[in-house]
């Protein structure tokens, strides 16, 4: 009898934890509210089947309560045509608003903006493709003191990247944003919380994600990823901006070409 009451209470108190607890989403600050959906939908279904299993459970500790002889049924063709239909609508249920979702996520807009991030350990940085809108290629080999982000000497499409040596960022807000991630190191995650969407990065690949920020704002980026001892230090802020305040900032940073410029002044006045 009082395993059935504790089994209630715990069931009761769960529910009740979830509705009023101060803890939940964000409020979102991107497109994605069909991530959202996802999420709501899958505490609907998994709420569901979590009261029913265990209101079933409480009914059979307290009705069978007194010792009483099992008997053997190995077929029971109609319970299990009952248990194959609601498992397979509940299924439907979870994988249904994710495939929405995917099907968008995967499709980027094709009038998205490039954005670059980069993570090691424990630091992001960032670089956009300039006036001609395309990033220059890079490698691992052109990685030096002058050069942090292997940006390509040789790629003419490099020479106007504007270079970002500092983890935060800004974006314009309402514009999609295509988010090309890249690790130096060992794996990381660029995720804000408000945008939803989050990607890895993984270390010898090129991966992105997008997103549009719909409120401006600044909001934190965290590494979801435990990259290592400083894991929990490696954090950035993005600036979400009018267009205006944005293309301000974008001008005041140094391009690529510049830098290099710089690098060479450096040498030459050494000599
Ligand atoms: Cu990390």
């Amino acid at each position: 009898m009082w395993i059935g009451i504790v089994v209630f209470v715990l069931m009761v108190g769960s529910v009740l934890f979830h509705l009023f607890s101060p803890w939940y989403l964000t409020p979102i600050a991107s497109n994605w509210t069909s991530i959202d959906n996802a999420i709501n939908v899958s505490f609907w279904v998994t709420g569901a089947v979590f009261i029913a299993i265990n209101s079933f459970l409480v009914y059979v500790v307290i009705k069978y309560r007194k010792r009483s002889r099992a008997h053997y049924e190995p077929e029971n063709a109609k319970l299990e045509k009952q248990l194959t239909l609601w498992t397979s609508v509940g299924i439907a249920l979870l994988l249904t608003p994710g495939l929405y979702a995917w099907a968008q996520f995967v499709n980027i807009p094709a009038d998205a903006s490039v954005v670059e991030a980069i993570g090691q350990q424990w630091q992001w940085s960032f670089r956009f493709p300039g006036k001609d809108r395309v990033l220059g290629t890079v490698d691992v080999k052109y990685i030096s003191d002058n050069n942090p982000m292997g940006v390509n000497p040789d790629d003419p499409y490099g020479r106007d990247d504007v270079l970002i040596e500092d983890s935060t960022v800004h974006i314009p807000v309402g514009k999609p944003i295509k988010l090309v991630l890249r690790s130096k190191d060992v794996l990381h995650d660029f995720f804000v919380p408000q945008f939803r969407a989050r990607m890895n990065l993984v270390p010898g690949s090129v991966t992105y994600f997008w997103f549009t920020p719909t409120k401006i704002g600044e909001y934190e980026i965290l590494c979801a990823q435990l990259c290592g001892v400083g894991h929990y230090v490696m954090r950035g802020t993005v600036i979400v901006d009018d267009q205006g305040t944005f293309d301000a900032w974008l001008n005041k940073q140094r391009t690529f070409a510049p830098a290099r410029a710089g690098a060479h002044e450096l040498v030459k006045t050494r000599g």
